[in-house]
This record gives structure tokens, sequence and C-alpha cells, in this order.
């Protein structure tokens, strides 16, 4: 399989509106070269610090400038989040993702976050958090608790990018990327389609994804949850065709990395997040909210894997029974409360 850094944007554009089947014939069998078509990996998010951001991003419910229904809330305390994480072990999910609503923590924000992902790594979860930009130091202080994704979305293009935020710049984005590449902490960084943007744009975030070196590990694809309050509300609905056609183009141009079908799924039908995972994402986030906003909830879940006869993943790390935290009965309880489970190791 070739990877490759080197796309254009016309090429990306081209690929995009390649005849609908076509694209989606090339995405699946792309997908099954590296993936289990039937395994779909589970993440539960919580939102760890929520509300108040100084940030103007257009689209979020978070930003203390916009009059959302969001109430502020302090940094929990890590054994508020360790309880959250076990409950997201025991509904299926394997990576626990951590999001506060900052432009840049301090230090010692850093420092309580590293613990709690020390705390929950020690469940046998994967981690990952999203706290905004980071410092080289910041991100060697969560490589070094041994954090394993660090979540920053390039959000859209360059060029539609000052239109949705003006309180920072895409080089910022591209500098935190790079300096949580360096920690060693993967990445997970994608964007947000329906938020009025080009099919220009859309094909001009996916190469910017595609040509970082390497490939993100994960890049999730967000449908924009319109909240009232927020600048975007209100923004003409996307067809949501073309959702599926970005994530097959994310697909071709990231063969190897998990796409994952991310905010957006309430207002998705199953037919529409079939087509998705069916383009080639292979990830969702589990649970009924997703860090403000509401998500489909495991009971709607369960009921729609089973019915694409799709089993939930388990990583290598709560698939191994040597690990100290995890006894037979965790395992129980995963596989008792999740649809299907099975290893993918
Ligand atoms: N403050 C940090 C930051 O911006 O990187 C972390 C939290 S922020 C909420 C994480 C991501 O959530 C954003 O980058 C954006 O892609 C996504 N997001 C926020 N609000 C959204 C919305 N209304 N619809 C879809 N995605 C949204
Ligand atoms: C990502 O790309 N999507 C998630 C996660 N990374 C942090 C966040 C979606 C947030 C949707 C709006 C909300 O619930 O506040
Ligand atoms: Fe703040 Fe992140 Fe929301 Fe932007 S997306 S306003 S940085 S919480």
């Amino acid at each position: 399989m070739e990877l490759r850094h080197d796309w254009t944007v016309a090429e990306a554009e081209a690929l995009i509106a390649r005849p609908f089947h076509d694209l989606l014939a090339d995405a699946q069998a792309v997908h099954r070269q590296t993936f289990d078509p039937q395994v779909v990996e589970a993440a539960i998010l919580l939102s760890i610090k929520t509300g108040a951001c100084p940030e103007d991003c257009a689209y979020c419910p978070q930003a203390a400038r916009y009059d959302t229904s969001v109430e502020p809330e302090r940094l929990m305390a890590t054994a508020d989040i360790v309880a959250a994480a076990r409950n997201a072990l025991a509904s299926g999910a394997t990576r626990f993702c951590m999001g506060a609503a900052w432009r840049e923590p301090t230090d010692r924000q850093v420092g309580l976050v590293a613990e709690a992902v020390d705390a929950v790594r020690a469940l046998g979860m994967e981690t990952c958090v999203t706290l905004g930009m980071l410092t080289p130091d910041q991100s060697h202080r969560l490589a070094d608790a041994g954090l394993d994704f660090y979540n920053h979305n390039l959000d859209t293009s360059p060029e539609f990018y000052g239109k949705v935020i003006t309180t920072r710049v895409y080089e910022d984005r591209l500098d935190t990327l790079a300096n949580v590449r360096d920690a060693g902490v993967k990445l997970c960084c994608g964007g947000i389609v329906g938020m009025g943007e080009s099919r220009t744009d859309r094909a001009g975030l996916l190469v910017q994804l595609a040509n970082l070196r390497p490939h993100p590990e994960s890049v999730p694809i967000n449908l924009l949850v319109q909240v009232p309050g927020t600048p975007l509300y209100g923004t003409p609905e996307l067809d949501p065709l073309e959702l599926v056609r970005t994530i097959a183009a994310a697909r071709l141009m990231m063969p190897a990395s998990v796409v994952r079908l991310s905010a957006g799924r309430s207002q998705m039908s199953d037919e529409l997040q079939a087509l998705c995972l069916h383009a080639g994402a292979s990830s969702v986030f589990l649970g009924d909210r997703l860090l403000t906003t509401p998500n489909p909830g495991d009971d709607h879940d369960q009921d729609l894997l089973a019915r694409l006869d799709t089993e939930l993943a388990v990583t290598d790390l709560v698939a191994d029974e040597d690990h100290p935290a995890l006894t037979g009965a965790t395992l129980v309880t995963v596989s008792t409360s999740a649809a299907q489970i099975r290893s993918t190791s």
C-alpha cells in the first residue's frame, strides 16, 4: 500500500468528485487491506473542563463569547475522571478521550491532566486528550504520563479557517501537532464538514492531513452539530452524501489511519452512518453525550452495530489478561454490556 504525502488540492477534489460507486468501491477495497470491515473501534468522550473558552471558534458552544446553554465547569478531580473511565470501559469503549475547553493549558493544568492520564491508562484503556495548544515541554509531560493520542483538529482548509476562527492561525495548530509528534504521542487530527465550506475546502483539509508525515493515526471527521447561539447555527445543511465522499477520500488518502465518524451522528440516519462505515470509517464515539452535545447512546448503537454485523474492537491493552488492573470480571462486564466484542490483536 502506497502512503503518499504529496497530495495536491486538485487531486483530492477530483477524488471526492469521482463517480460515487467507483469512489466507494475503491475506498472499501483499500479499507479491507488493513482493517476488518466487521470491527468498529469505540471511544468515549468526557468533558473534563467545560465552557468559558476564550477562543472564537464559530461552531463551538463552549466559547465564552457565545450565548449558549453550556454551563462552565472547572477541571474535574482525577477520581471523578477515573470513575467515568471505568463506566466507559464497561460499556465497551477501548479509548477514553478527555476534552478541555482551553486555548492553551498552564503547566499546572497539564500536570493534573497527566495524573488523570496515568490513572485511566492503569484501567487498561487507551487515552486521548484534547487541551488546545501545547508547548514542547507540555507535550513531553503528557508523553511521560503514557498518553496514547493527542486530539488537535485542523478543522478545515487553510483558506476557510479565518472565516471560522480568528483568535489563532492555522500555523498555531500545525506547531502544536509538531510538538506532540516530536514528543512521541500519536496524533488524532481531523476536521468538521457542514460549516458552509466548499468541496475545495474539504479537499484542502484532507490534503493538509494527508501531507503530514506520518499521517495522523486517527482522523476524526465531524459533521457540524449546530448549536443555538453559535455563529454557525442556521448554516445550510450539507448534502449528507458529501460527508460520505469526504470519508471515502480520507480513507484513500490515508489508507492506514483509523477514520472516525465523530460528531453529528445524532442527526444522521442509520443508513447514512452505514454508508460512512462502508466508505472507510471504522470508529465511533459511544455514549449519549459527546462533550456538550447529544450522541445516539448505547442502546441505539448496539442495535445499529448488530444490524451491520459488526463487533466492537478490544485493544491489546484490554485484551491482555495479565494487565494488573484487569480481572476476568472486567472482561465479562465488557462483553455482556456491549453487543459483541472480540480482540483485534
Ligand atoms: N479546546 C480544544 C481545541 O479546540 O482543540 C479541545 C476541545 S474542542 C471542543 C475539540 C474539537 O471538537 C474541535 O477541534 C472541533 O473540531 C470539535 N467541535 C467542537 N464543536 C463542534 C461542533 N459544534 N460540531 C462538530 N465538531 C465540533
Ligand atoms: C473530535 O474531533 N470530535 C470530538 C473530539 N474530537 C474531542 C468532539 C466533538 C464535540 C462536539 C461538540 C460538543 O459536544 O461540544
Ligand atoms: Fe475553545 Fe476548543 Fe471550543 Fe475552540 S473548539 S472555542 S478552542 S473549546
